[in-house]
């Protein structure tokens, strides 16, 4: 026992070091480390996924076409290239009936080619195929069934069609623990043959952070958002309790972007994108990107956002400092550089200061800050930095010591 348990430990040690190239990531890196006791094996997730998922603009509304579509405006918008690259769909994919076999059938009516043809259009552009299943009898739209008890048959059919990413709902569970029905699908997908992307959405009920890292390569911390102020804000701070879990391969996830869908202002959806990428939140677009406005691009294309998301030291930035609804979130980067968020959630124009003791700086130490939005640098910053902004709006830096 004794025996195995080191044998563990050192395997995972072994695959660390392959993964990160045998590279020295700084002390912050190795001291989140310590809190995980293993990793999926998957060797997928070394930053957080990005990608597409139909749910939040178009709900149970998915066909063959509007896959394929949004795959060539996933390439033709550009966003391809900025490293989204999975295309998921959500519920409602299945017919209701496995077939004499017990097989999942792809809905005839919706997916006339099957899943396959899909898989095969969409690895033809450069991106990935993701489908959605659930650890119940029933999927929540109750229009197809769940996996429970065809973990091993569904894993080896999602293998066979190319599928590239699961995600995998809570629905119709039958009472059994989360951590039982997870685990089995997630051995499943190990057998299955592919590497495919574990994504559980189990709505953060059974504090997912604490079991999940082995199971998956996130796990939801919440329940669903929807496209309003009050459930961004809201998902953001229930996410924000669990940074510590998340590390390179398993991610904490507040729920997929609401950005482009219009239940918010373009401030609140800077804000919304800023927030994801400083908390290492999967960088999932839930809007129409057959047609998006000029503003929506902006916010989804923005390099130096992405890259704090996709930043390799893998730590989630956090609100080190709240007051009146002002609020300062920050985060280690790779590099000794850290990522700043200063937040006005209140309802008029105001003033923050992030002071460095708040997040993880020597008072003395100089800095060059990078304003992630307006593109500009101001090339000489002490102790403190502070800027207004409007209601709802936030500012993002990048502060590297000179
Ligand atoms: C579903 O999608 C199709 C094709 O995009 C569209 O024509 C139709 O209006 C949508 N139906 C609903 C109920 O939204
Ligand atoms: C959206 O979420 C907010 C906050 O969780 C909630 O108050 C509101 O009722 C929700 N709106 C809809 C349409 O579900
Ligand atoms: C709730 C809150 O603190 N609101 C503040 C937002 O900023 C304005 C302008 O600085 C303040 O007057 C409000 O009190």
């Amino acid at each position: 026992m004794a025996g195995s348990t080191w044998c563990g430990v050192l395997c995972i040690f072994a695959l660390w070091t392959v993964v990160i190239g045998g590279r020295v990531l700084d002390e912050t890196r190795s001291m989140v480390d310590m809190k995980r006791r293993e990793l999926l094996v998957n060797g997928l997730a070394q930053t957080p996924q990005m990608g597409w998922n139909n749910y939040n603009h178009f709900s149970r509304n998915i066909s063959d076409q509007l896959i394929r579509e949004t795959a060539d405006a996933m390439v033709s918008s550009g966003l391809s290239a900025l490293g989204y690259r999975y295309i998921n769909m959500d519920d409602g994919w299945a017919e209701l009936n496995r077939d004499s076999n017990g097989n999942l059938v792809p809905r005839a009516s919706i997916f006339p080619s099957g899943i396959k043809a899909v898989a095969d259009y969409v690895h033809g552009k450069g991106l990935q195929l993701g489908i959605y299943g659930d650890a119940g009898t029933l999927t929540c739209s109750k229009l197809m069934p769940g996996s429970l008890g065809y973990e091993e048959q569904d894993a080896k059919t999602f293998a066979s069609w190319g599928v590239d990413y699961l995600k995998y709902d809570n629905c119709h569970n039958n009472d059994i623990s989360p951590q039982e029905r997870y685990k089995t699908m997630s051995k499943a997908l190990l057998n299955s043959g592919r590497k495919i992307f574990f994504s559980l959405c189990e709505w953060g009920q059974d504090n997912p952070a604490t079991w999940a890292p082995n199971v998956g390569n996130s796990w939801r911390t919440t329940g669903d958002i929807n496209d309003s102020w009050d459930s961004m804000t809201s998902r953001a701070d229930q996410n924000d309790k669990w940074a510590s879990y998340a590390a390179p391969g398993g991610w904490n996830d507040p729920d997929m972007l609401e950005v482009g869908n219009d239940g918010m202002t373009t401030e609140e959806y800077r804000s919304h994108f800023s927030i994801w990428a400083l908390a290492k939140a999967p960088l999932l677009i839930g809007c129409d990107v057959r047609s998006m406005s000029s503003d929506t691009i902006e916010i989804l294309s923005n390099k130096e956002v992405i890259s704090v998301n996709q930043d390799e030291l893998g730590v989630q930035g956090k609100k080190v400092k709240s007051h009146a609804s002002l609020e300062v979130w920050a985060g280690p980067l790779s590099g000794g550089r850290v990522a700043l968020v200063l937040w006005n959630r209140s309802s008029s124009k105001a003033s923050i200061t992030a002071h460095w003791s708040d997040i993880g700086l020597k008072p003395s130490v100089s800095v060059q800050a990078r304003d992630l939005w307006a593109h500009s640098t101001i090339s000489s910053v002490q102790g403190k930095l502070t800027a207004t902004m409007e209601s709802h709006a936030c500012k993002m830096y990048v502060l590297t010591p000179q």
